[in-house]
């Protein structure tokens, strides 16, 4: 008979418990209630066509979008799970103006906040296309018992202690980084668990996919219009001309590239002079996996991570890869 080894999201997580000296298991265990969250909103996406939670929910987020009904399930979740996590003392989500402070005593004497994107690429939904879920975790500054405010939630990049994404598409996946490299666990729905499937994920230095919204090109940089030049013309040495690959999905865009090796650029547009994508709960997230494995990510001008965020939904021009797709962007941007 045929010999099983399954390594399951919880059971690695427990053994990466070492890998922090000090700990006293608290990121594991909210590390774990992220893991149960993405479980119930990835089952609720599997029945999107099948019942009454396709499309808007009626309400503007604080972007001035039109929240999907998913978005409000998905925020409801995870805001709930971590609430209950009795580790985290509040959150920042993409759907919420402020961020939304754990007041009971349980989790004031939390030691970690949590920014988020429940459901990154929303706007596909209705369609069948992946969207994802992604998050990052920060240490608090204020101290223990006390209730934390917006100084918790504006930290660089750089502290993060971890950051991961949940991708559901053809299958689901958790992808997630304690500082230690990138980790990735497919969910099992016959056994219900993420399971290791993509053990130590080192993102090639470098590939032949550029993502970009090809239809803004005319409001895109100098800079830009020219790497899209560089990545159509024919040169053998190189692999080139790339292949273009664009979802509209961060999530799935970033994974594939990550998988795959190449670059993803959302750069500064006529009305979104910053991009479009948030700092605190999208680019730092992303840009601390892509870091850890072996990749890169920057604004044009600064290490994405070394960013000082100074509100909660802040936007910043990303590109975000393989390390030598990445340099050659910015070359061309200086
Ligand atoms: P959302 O958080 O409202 O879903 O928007 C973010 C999404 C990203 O997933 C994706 O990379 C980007 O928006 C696509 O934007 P565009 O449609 O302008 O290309
Ligand atoms: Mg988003």
């Amino acid at each position: 008979m045929n010999s099983y080894k399954i390594t399951t999201l919880n059971d690695f997580i427990i053994l990466r418990q070492k890998d922090f000296p000090f700990a006293k298991g608290e990121l594991s265990s909210l590390l774990s209630h992220i893991g149960t969250a993405a479980k119930i909103v990835n089952k609720k996406i599997n029945k999107a066509g099948l019942v009454d939670i396709l499309g808007r929910a009626g309400m503007v987020n604080v972007q001035g979008e039109n929240q999907q009904k998913l978005d409000v399930f998905a925020d409801k979740v995870f805001t709930d799970a971590l609430r209950s996590s009795g580790e985290c003392c509040g959150i920042a989500t993409e759907e919420n103006q402020n961020e939304i402070v754990f007041s009971d005593k349980l989790a004031r004497k939390g030691n970690y906040v949590v920014c988020i994107d429940p459901l990154d690429g929303s706007s596909n939904i209705d369609y069948n296309v992946s969207v994802g879920s992604v998050f990052s975790i920060y240490r608090r500054i204020t101290p223990r018992g006390e209730e934390v405010n917006n100084e918790d939630f504006l930290q660089d990049g750089t502290q993060q202690v971890a950051a991961g994404y949940i991708i559901y598409g053809s299958s689901t996946m958790l992808v997630y980084t304690t500082g230690n490299g990138v980790n990735g666990f497919t969910l099992d729905p016959s056994i219900g668990e993420f399971c290791l499937s993509h053990p130590c994920m080192m993102s090639p230095p470098d590939g032949r996919i550029y993502s970009i919204n090809e239809g803004n090109y005319i409001y895109f940089p100098q800079g830009i219009k020219q790497y899209i030049k560089y990545c159509q013309e024919k040169d053998e040495s190189t692999g080139r001309p790339y292949i273009s690959r664009y979802i509209g999905s961060l999530v799935s865009d970033f994974h594939r590239n990550l998988l795959k090796g190449g670059v993803f650029l959302y750069p500064p547009v006529e009305n979104m002079p910053e991009g479009k994508l948030r700092l605190v709960y999208e680019c730092n997230p992303i840009a601390f996996i892509a870091e850890q494995a072996g990749g890169a990510a920057s604004d044009g001008r600064r290490r994405i991570l070394e960013i000082r965020p100074e509100s909660l939904h802040q936007r910043s021009p990303l590109y975000v890869g393989s390390e030598n797709m990445v340099n050659k962007v910015l070359k061309l941007l200086i």
